[in-house]
């Protein structure tokens, strides 16, 4: 906790330093150009062309000038991964691990640096960019120590003097293509696993925010990552991610990001027979029994509504209560939404940062009018966007809470991907649990209640990837299995070890040394 406020402090100091006060003319003739990572080379795009990062806290902030990158960019990327392939895939796995523990210390050495970079471009509380180059962190030491695991098995043959075993080998070259809400811990999920598998990588992070993706991939040359086995392209996922998912030599598309683009990646995927792993939405609820203890429960609602400004695939973007604690509840709910305090996620002071852009305000102001029109429910409080003052060049949007809302109105429905909740009466358990599982998503799912046969029974009903009791519907750590069931997933899981079945393909291995031909699936076997 010390070295972490320490940490943050420092992360302070450095973003004070960033270029804030000057004129919108003299901040743009001073803003960075950042290449492409190719073959161990920062190159520009082929095509010359750049796009702007922007600060959604204030968009008169330039942080940098990336690459748009072309086609050409993309191959030449996907030539060097392949290129280094060979090398790497023989490099045997706990050497391999050895430079990916090097990255997890560089990560640390620079956590402030890297913590600024991320809520200046992405606009999270700090103490929230930390927790994701935090999770980075923790991402690279567990999975680094696969590299003297990477487990197969060994087990009986059919017949006599024949041994049979499992083991993993890499899958050879993989495509990332990661989202801006967690811009260096998803792009972390993806990499170490297939770096520590032996496979070599594209990159194409999300267009909101390429620099934390940069330091990443920084990190990874200067931890001595041989050349070609990370590579960074930047871009639009039309263009860059398109060319990654169609290229015939990427062997595995692995994707976090919205259901629609999930489903454009997994069919170009399904074309060319390419494995391909999707993380995409979530509609996460959490039920209030009337014992739960309601004050840990309004806690736990803030945190999965408004962290991260709602913009998780495991937000709180339900809460379903029991209808004896619903009224009290939703004031004490609505009390303490009206008390967050917006702003810069730099000001230590803040509590819910922007939103990442002007896409995501008209989305998000869209669904608040589509709740009070459309659906017809109370919007309790919230439901603005903020433009004045300090707001004047930012994307804030107020936390807002919906309450008498209904399991089949839209904002019970869709993901929203902002600050915006809705509070669901139930008169049961099991009314709450057919509701929190009436949705298309199956991320994560919470219950607040003091009994535990309340807590086992929703545990077992509810069919999500992950499940939380006495605590919110975000949060999952590095060492268990992340993903969804039904539109949030395609049945694969990162973190954890399971991970390692997305980066790796079995090899079944059979060495007869009986010195005779034994023939298997034929009846009568002698022995
Ligand atoms: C996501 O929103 O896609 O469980 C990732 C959590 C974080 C990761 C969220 N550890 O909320």
């Amino acid at each position: 906790m010390a070295l972490d406020t320490q940490v943050m402090a420092q992360a302070r100091k450095a973003l004070a330093k960033a270029p804030r006060k000057e004129n919108k003319s003299s901040r743009r003739a001073t803003v960075k150009t950042y290449h492409n990572f190719i073959a161990g080379e920062w190159v520009p795009s082929a095509g010359g062309e750049t796009f702007e990062n922007v600060n959604p806290a204030d968009t008169h902030d330039v942080i940098g000038r990336f690459p748009l990158s072309t086609r050409e960019d993309a191959n030449a990327a996907v030539n060097a991964a392949q290129e280094a392939f060979a090398h790497w895939k023989h490099t045997p796995a706990p050497r391999r691990a050895e430079l990916l523990f090097r990255l997890g210390e560089i990560l640390i050495r620079d956590k402030e640096t890297l913590a600024a970079d991320m809520t200046r471009e992405m606009g999270k509380v700090l103490k929230e960019a930390g927790g994701d180059v935090q999770e980075a962190i923790d991402c690279t030491y567990y999975t680094a120590g696969e590299g003297r695991r990477l487990h197969g098995f060994t087990t009986p043959a059919e017949m006599p003097n024949k041994f049979a075993m499992c083991v993993r080998q890499p899958v050879g070259l993989c495509g990332l293509i990661t989202p801006w809400h967690f811009p260096m811990a998803i792009p972390s999920w993806k990499l170490i696993p297939a770096l520590v598998c032996g496979n070599t990588v594209v990159i194409k992070p999300a267009e909101d925010t390429p620099l934390s993706t940069y330091n990443l991939v920084k990190a990874c040359e200067e931890a001595g990552i041989p050349p070609g086995v990370v590579n960074l392209v930047t871009g639009s996922g039309e263009t860059v991610g398109a060319a990654l998912t169609n290229h015939p030599g990427v062997r595995l598309i692995s994707f976090t990001g919205s259901t629609e683009t999930g489903r454009l990646v997994a069919s170009s995927c399904a074309d060319r027979n390419a494995i391909c792993s999707l993380e995409m939405g979530g509609k996460n609820a959490i039920m209030v029994m009337d014992d739960a203890d309601i004050d840990l429960a309004i806690e736990g609602a803030l945190w999965g509504a408004f962290g991260t400004s709602g913009q998780r695939c495991t937000a709180s973007s339900r809460l379903i209560v029991h209808k004896k604690v619903y009224k009290r509840f939703s004031s004490k709910l609505v009390e303490r939404t009206e008390a967050l305090r917006m702003g810069n996620g730099a000001d230590p002071k803040t509590d819910v940062g922007p939103v990442i852009n002007g896409d995501a305000v008209k989305k998000i102001m869209e669904y608040i009018g589509i709740g009070q029109k459309e659906d017809g429910a109370t919007l309790a409080c919230g439901g603005k966007r903020l433009t004045r003052g300090d707001y004047a060049n930012g994307f804030f949007i107020e936390p807002t809470v919906f309450t008498d809302v209904t399991p089949d109105m839209r904002i019970a429905q869709e993901e929203i991907f902002g600050p915006v909740t809705s509070v669901i009466p139930a008169s049961s358990l099991e009314e709450a649990v057919e509701i929190a599982n009436g949705v298309r998503y199956g991320l994560s799912a919470s219950i607040y209640t003091q009994d535990v046969n309340r807590a086992f029974h929703a545990m077992n009903e509810m069919y999500t990837g992950i499940f939380y009791v006495n605590s919110s519907t975000i949060g999952a750590e590095v060492h268990l299995p992340f993903g969804g069931t039904k539109a949030t997933g395609n049945g694969h899981r990162e973190a954890g070890t399971q991970v390692l079945d997305i980066f790796s393909e079995w090899k079944s291995i059979y060495v007869d040394y009986s010195g005779k031909l034994q023939r298997a699936q034929i009846d009568q076997v002698e022995i």
